[in-house]
C-alpha cells in the first residue's frame, strides 16, 4: 500500500516562523465545531486555544497497550503480534475519530511492519504539518515508555483535534512508524515513498519520542539546522510551562531523520534514555542526579509503571499547543526560503 496520496508545493519562509514571538504560539482557527465537513478555503474568524489533554486520555491509551503486549508475550514489536495489535488499535480509534487512514507495509529483517498514516481531511496540501512517533517496541519488553508514551500522546492529540473539528490553514497529518528499533526503518521507508514534489508539500515534521521518562529530562532536539523555528517553538512551550528545557543533538536517533536529510524541517521533545541525569539539570528539573532518566531503557521493566504521569502530561499539553498553533500557521508569510 502507499501512504495517501498528497500535492506539493514550495516551502518558504520556516525559517521566519515564530521568529522572537511566543505569542504566535497562542490560538488557532478553528471551524463551527457544528459543521460537519472541514472547509479548506475558510478560515472562521473564531480563535480558539488548545485544551489542557487529561493525561488519564494518555494512560489509558498506554493501559491499551500494555495489555496488547501482557496478551502477546510481552512485547510489541516487529513482526510479533503485539505490533500489528498496536497498529489496529490504534487505527480504529483515529478511524472513528474522521481521519483518513492507511496502513503501509514494508518489509524488515524481522518480518512485515507496517506505518500506520492518518490524515485529517482539508487544509493546505502543499504545506503539510506532520507529526510522528515509533510505535514499535524492542524485543524485550512492552515499549511503554519507549515509545508508548510518543504514540499515545500524539494519539490523544490527534482525537482532541478531531473533537474540536477545526479547519485549519494547513493540511495535518499523523504517523506512526513501525520498526523505529530495528534502525528507524519505517519512516525512512515512508519518506522513500514520497515523490519529490510530496517531500517538498511537508512543511514541517515533529516527531516524539520517549514522553514519559521516570527520572524526566526535559530535552527539544537540536540537530536540524533547518528546524529552528520548530526547535524555539517548542522551547517557548516549555518556558511557557515554568521548565528550562535543554537542547539536545540527538544526532538523528529517532524518526525525524529520514525526514530532516530531505530537508523538512523537525524537531521533537524527548524526556531521555539511557542517559544520566546531571546535577545541574537535576538543580532545575528535580530528579536524581547521576541516574538514567530511563533505567528501564529497552528493557522488560519498561512498562506501565515506568512513566512519569507529570512530564508525560506536560509534554501531551506541548504537543496539542504545538498542533494546534501551527496548523494554521502561514508558512507562506515569511521572507526567508529554507530551501
Ligand atoms: N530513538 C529512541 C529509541 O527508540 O530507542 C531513543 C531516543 C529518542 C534517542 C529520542 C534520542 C532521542
Ligand atoms: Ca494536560
Ligand atoms: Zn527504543
Amino acid at each position: 500500500m502507499t501512504p495517501a496520496r498528497t500535492r506539493i508545493a514550495a516551502l518558504t519562509g520556516v525559517a521566519a516562523l515564530l521568529a522572537g514571538s511566543a505569542s504566535a504560539l497562542s490560538g488557532i482557527a478553528l471551524s463551527d465545531p457544528a459543521s460537519a465537513q472541514p472547509d479548506p478555503g475558510t478560515l472562521s474568524l473564531q480563535e480558539d486555544a488548545a485544551p489542557d489533554i487529561p493525561v488519564e486520555a494518555v494512560v489509558a491509551h498506554l493501559d491499551e497497550l500494555q495489555s496488547i503486549a501482557d496478551a502477546n508475550g510481552g512485547n510489541r514489536s516487529t513482526g510479533q503480534r503485539g505490533y500489528e495489535a498496536s497498529v489496529d488499535y490504534v487505527q480504529a480509534q483515529l478511524d472513528a475519530a474522521g481521519f483518513v487512514t492507511e496502513v503501509q507495509s514494508f518489509s524488515t529483517r524481522a518480518g512485515t511492519s507496517y506505518n500506520l498514516i492518518a490524515d485529517w481531511p482539508g487544509g493546505d496540501t502543499t504545506s503539510t504539518v506532520m507529526m510522528g512517533g515509533h510505535l514499535d517496541s524492542v524485543d524485550e519488553g512492552p515499549g511503554i515508555n519507549d515509545n508508548g508514551t510518543g504514540s499515545a500522546a500524539i494519539l490523544t492529540t490527534a482525537l482532541a483535534f478531531a473533537e474540536a473539528n477545526p479547519a485549519p490553514a494547513n493540511h495535518v497529518r499523523f504517523g506512526f512508524w513501525g520498526a523505529e528499533e530495528l534502525g528507524l526503518l519505517g519512516s525512512t521507508h515512508y519518506v522513500d515513498s514520497l515523490s519529490a514534489t510530496q517531500v517538498d508539500d511537508l512543511a514541517a515534521y515533529f516527531n516524539f519520542d520517549m514522553l514519559g521518562s521516570p527520572n524526566p529530562g526535559y530535552f527539544v532536539y537540536d540537530d536540524d539546522a533547518n528546524g529552528t523555528a520548530l526547535r524555539d517553538s517548542l522551547t517557548a512551550l516549555y518556558d511557557e510551562a515554568g521548565i528550562e528545557s535543554d537542547h539536545i543533538d540527538v544526532d538523528g536517533r529517532s524518526d525525524h531523520a529520514a525526514f530532516m536529510q530531505r530537508d523538512i524541517p523537525t524537531a521533537g521533545t524527548f524526556s531521555g534514555a539511557e542517559g544520566q541525569m546531571t546535577s545541574a539539570q537535576a538543580a532545575k528539573w528535580g530528579g536524581q542526579a547521576g541516574s538514567a532518566f530511563d533505567p528501564c531503557y529497552h528493557a522488560a521493566c519498561d512498562d506501565i509503571d515506568n512513566v512519569d504521569t507529570a512530564a508525560l502530561d506536560l509534554n501531551t499539553d506541548l504537543i496539542a499547543d504545538t498542533l494546534w498553533a501551527w496548523a494554521d500557521h502561514d508558512f507562506d508569510g515569511g521572507p526567508t526560503s529554507v530551501h
